[in-house]
């Protein structure tokens, strides 16, 4: 069990916090530090919720009172090097803040890493709260509210909700327990609208992502099994969909639900000289060592990592690296 009485108490203490998630922050990580935050309003706390990236725009309905900031330096800089505590979700690796990280790096804030991802062992947490058996950060933020009798608001339970939601694929992934659906249960007593926010999460591409989606099913890649399947993404493609880097978001997954197919990896050339890659597996066999080869890190089933490097180069390596997995592991079985 977590000491979160601990962290309750040095909240406690404090007065200025920083929430903050990893880049291309997803449902878990944007909606466990948006319960957090209501918490700690309530709490009269002085806190702000600053992240690396662009809102991806099906999570809007987090950012009522526009509670989510987008980091920038001339902006946040001052601020940030006054927090007395910066509490991160699911960020997975300390480098996935990018500058935000630097700031509390340089201003030697205590930063707690609240996250169900393995521990890296970073050295740059003053604290860790990891229970890599929770299904989502979502439920972690669920327990730390238990653990301290806060009553779940709405507010509090939309956030922790679509954590939970999110990473447990609409509580139809293997993650998925008991737990998770007692979590949705009492976020749904309190007047949740699960609908609505499946409805935000899944159903709101744009045409872009869509024309997209087409472009990468037309040469999407097998492995002589059929259980590898790899796509690529340049800027050319993205410039004829007339798509941004937020729409690739969730073709990994797409693209593991072809019959047959166990593992299916993304390589996005983001930028001229860097390639996000993603990696999704169905169970067979375990994908986060590919993405630590890789200079990232993730769970067993998912994962992913920022490359340097073009397409031309980065995706030979990708690729060998989870040929010699598949290989190696020849089934994998929890
Ligand atoms: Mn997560």
């Amino acid at each position: 069990m977590l000491d979160w009485k601990s962290l309750h108490k040095t909240i406690d203490g404090v007065e200025r916090i920083l929430l903050s998630t990893h880049e291309n922050p997803d449902g878990d990580g944007l909606g466990s530090a948006c319960a957090m935050y209501h918490y700690l309003k309530s709490q009269g706390k002085d806190c702000r919720l600053i992240q690396i990236s662009d809102l991806p725009y099906e999570y809007e309905f987090l950012n009522g009172g526009e509670i989510i900031e987008t980091y920038r330096s001339d902006i946040h800089d001052d601020w940030i090097s006054q927090v007395d505590l910066a509490l991160i979700f699911d960020v997975g690796d300390y480098r996935r803040m990018r500058q935000i990280g630097d700031e509390l790096e340089s201003n030697k804030i205590h930063v707690v890493n609240i996250d169900h991802h393995p521990d890296l062992s970073d050295g740059r947490f003053a604290e860790n709260f990891i229970n890599i058996k929770a299904a989502a950060t979502g439920e972690m933020v669920y327990d730390f509210m238990q653990a301290g009798n806060v009553p779940l608001t709405n507010e509090i339970a939309v956030g922790i909700y679509t954590g939970v939601m999110t990473d447990t694929g609409s509580f139809c992934y293997s993650n998925t327990n008991q737990k998770c659906h007692k979590i949705a249960m009492e976020c749904i007593a309190e007047g949740v609208n699960t609908s609505a926010i499946y409805q935000s999460v899944y159903e709101s591409s744009s045409k872009g992502r869509v024309a997209l989606l087409g472009l990468i099913l037309n040469k999407l890649q097998y492995n002589e099994t059929g259980e590898l399947a790899w796509f690529t993404i340049d800027q050319t493609m993205m410039d004829e969909a007339g798509a941004n880097k937020k729409d690739v978001d969730g073709f990994t997954d797409f693209v593991r639900t072809i019959r047959g197919v166990e593992v299916a990896v993304m390589i996005f050339q983001n930028s001229e000289n860097t390639c996000r890659i993603n990696l999704r597996s169905k169970g067979k066999y375990v994908i986060n060592e590919i993405a630590k080869a890789m200079g990232g890190g993730g769970h067993k089933l998912a994962a992913g990592a920022v490359a340097e490097g073009s397409l031309d180069e980065v995706l030979p390596k990708v690729l060998a690296e989870t040929r010699a997995v598949l290989a190696q592991q020849n089934g994998y079985h929890e």
